[in-house]
């Protein structure tokens, strides 16, 4: 009977153990590694998670985000019960929500590899992931102005939905910036999307469905897209190093010092034409530009009247005045770089004089006339979304 009791003692005893062992190892981590290998993930496979109980992971192979059971996952609070297989959207439409609050963003996580072995993040990891499988493009309409409105809203358009924006490199613009965000890498499953009109904030585009890449084919010019994140946009379009050399060469040549320069972006010749005026473009008249600069001259000290224009001959003929200065023909680069480098603006019509204005960053005169009130382009602009508030309109 000794002999049994010690029998059952040491049985009992081993059982224990092997129960502890298995509870300090942690079932879901092996119920984990069991339903990956069936699902058979590539290594780079990552789970993520916030509890240890759950486990849901990201494939980057086929970058759709799994749960492996059912389970209620607690994200940050959300809670999301999910069926045996879970594409992105809907964890991916919380984890949103979830990351842009601060602080929830700072609440860590765990995040496991295909071997069920897990680290403490915080749910920065989340973002990670999550951008490097979904990525934004633009098509590429227009010329510099346009351009510069795209890609400024990809970085805008690409932020409020977590995406990473690229623009390739034989993208124009990185003729002339050195676009940081340039990248070749290969889009699989994109999707185009358009805009309701160009100069319109249109706010779908805050929503796009997680399912997709996604290339923006419109113009999208509004301010509004990019404007909480304009710091990364200005420091987006960097000039390459001979564009701004030229400006500053060229600055120090008609030598400014002590002044304070006001760039003057005049308009006219395709802007001219009869298919263009009837459609609602316009031409700055001489009186605004007069305006504009007496406001300068109002208003700043000393200022000195830079212009740039593609039909100079027009400019020299109308605007005399011993401030103002007509500058050499430059390509479309050195003069924006040039426009860029004043310290505040005046602009008639168009988008490549708004980025100027935008780039100089200093105070803005624009032609309220653009576009023509009343005309089919004014209709589908909305002065609001693409003049920024504190810009001033004067006719
Ligand atoms: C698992 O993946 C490998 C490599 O991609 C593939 O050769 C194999 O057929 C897959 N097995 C199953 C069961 O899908
Ligand atoms: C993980 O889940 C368990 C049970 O569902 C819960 O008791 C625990 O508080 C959770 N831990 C965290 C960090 O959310
Ligand atoms: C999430 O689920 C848990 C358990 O079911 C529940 O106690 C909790 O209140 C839920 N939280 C939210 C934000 O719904
Ligand atoms: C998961 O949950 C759903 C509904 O809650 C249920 O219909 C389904 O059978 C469950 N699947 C598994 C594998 O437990
Ligand atoms: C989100 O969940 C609902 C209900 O579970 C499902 O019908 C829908 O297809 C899911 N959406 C996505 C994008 O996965
Ligand atoms: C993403 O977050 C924004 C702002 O918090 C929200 O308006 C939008 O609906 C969210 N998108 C999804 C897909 O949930
Ligand atoms: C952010 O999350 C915290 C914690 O869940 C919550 O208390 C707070 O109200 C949230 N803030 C906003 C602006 O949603
Ligand atoms: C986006 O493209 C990449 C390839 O560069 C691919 O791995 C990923 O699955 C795609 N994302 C979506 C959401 O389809
Ligand atoms: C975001 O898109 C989803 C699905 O398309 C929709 O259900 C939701 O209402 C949208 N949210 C906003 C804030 O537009
Ligand atoms: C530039 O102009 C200032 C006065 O406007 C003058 O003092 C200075 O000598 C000039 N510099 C050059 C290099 O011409
Ligand atoms: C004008 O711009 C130049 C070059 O960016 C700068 O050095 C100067 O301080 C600015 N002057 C004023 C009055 O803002
Ligand atoms: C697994 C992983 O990528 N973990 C990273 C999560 O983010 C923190 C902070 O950025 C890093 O330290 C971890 O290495």
């Amino acid at each position: 009977m000794i002999g049994n009791r010690f029998y059952y003692g040491i049985f009992c005893a081993i059982c224990g153990l092997i129960i502890t062992l298995v509870l300090m190892y942690d079932v879901p981590k092996f119920s984990f590694s069991f339903y990956s290998s069936k699902l058979n993930y590539t290594d780079n496979s990552k789970s993520l998670t916030n509890n240890r109980t759950n486990t849901p992971f990201v494939s980057q192979k086929i970058s759709k985000m799994f749960f492996v059971k059912n389970q209620s996952v607690s994200l940050s609070g959300a809670n999301l019960t999910h069926s045996q297989r879970e594409y992105p959207g809907n964890l991916t439409s919380k984890l949103n929500e979830t990351l842009k609050n601060e602080t929830q963003r700072k609440s860590t996580g765990y995040i496991a590899d295909r071997m069920g072995i897990e680290k403490k993040v915080t749910t920065a990891n989340t973002t990670d992931i999550f951008r490097k499988t979904h990525f934004m493009t633009i098509s590429g309409n227009g010329r510099l102005g346009n351009q510069m409105f795209e890609f400024a809203s990809l970085l805008g358009i690409a932020d409020m939905n977590g995406y990473t924006p690229f623009v390739t490199s034989q993208h124009s613009l990185n003729k002339i910036f050195d676009i940081p965000q340039t990248s070749n890498v290969r889009m699989e499953n994109s999707k185009g999307i358009g805009e309701t009109f160009a100069g319109c904030y249109d706010k779908h585009l805050e929503n796009l469905s997680h399912q997709f890449n996604w290339t923006l084919r419109g113009y999208y010019q509004s301010w509004r897209y990019f404007d909480r994140i304009k710091d990364k946009v200005k420091s987006s379009f960097r000039f390459k190093e001979r564009f701004t050399q030229n400006a500053n060469s060229y600055l120090s040549e008609i030598n400014l010092s002590k002044r304070t320069s006001v760039g003057v972006h005049i308009r006219r010749r395709d802007m001219n034409s009869g298919y263009h005026l009837a459609r609602g473009y316009s031409v700055a008249t001489v009186e605004y530009i007069k305006r504009a600069v007496d406001y300068f001259k109002k208003n700043v000290v000393n200022p000195v009247f830079v212009v740039v224009s593609d039909d100079r001959d027009w400019a020299k003929r109308y605007l005399q005045d011993k401030d103002i200065i007509h500058t050499r023909r430059g390509s479309s680069g050195e003069d924006m770089a040039l426009l860029a480098n004043c310290n505040h603006s005046i602009i008639s019509t168009g988008s490549y004089g708004w980025w100027g204005a935008w780039l100089a960053g200093g105070k803005v005169v624009y032609f309220r006339d653009f576009p023509t009130p009343g005309s089919f382009l004014d209709k589908r602009y909305n002065k609001s979304d693409y003049y920024p508030p504190h810009w001033i309109g004067m006719v």
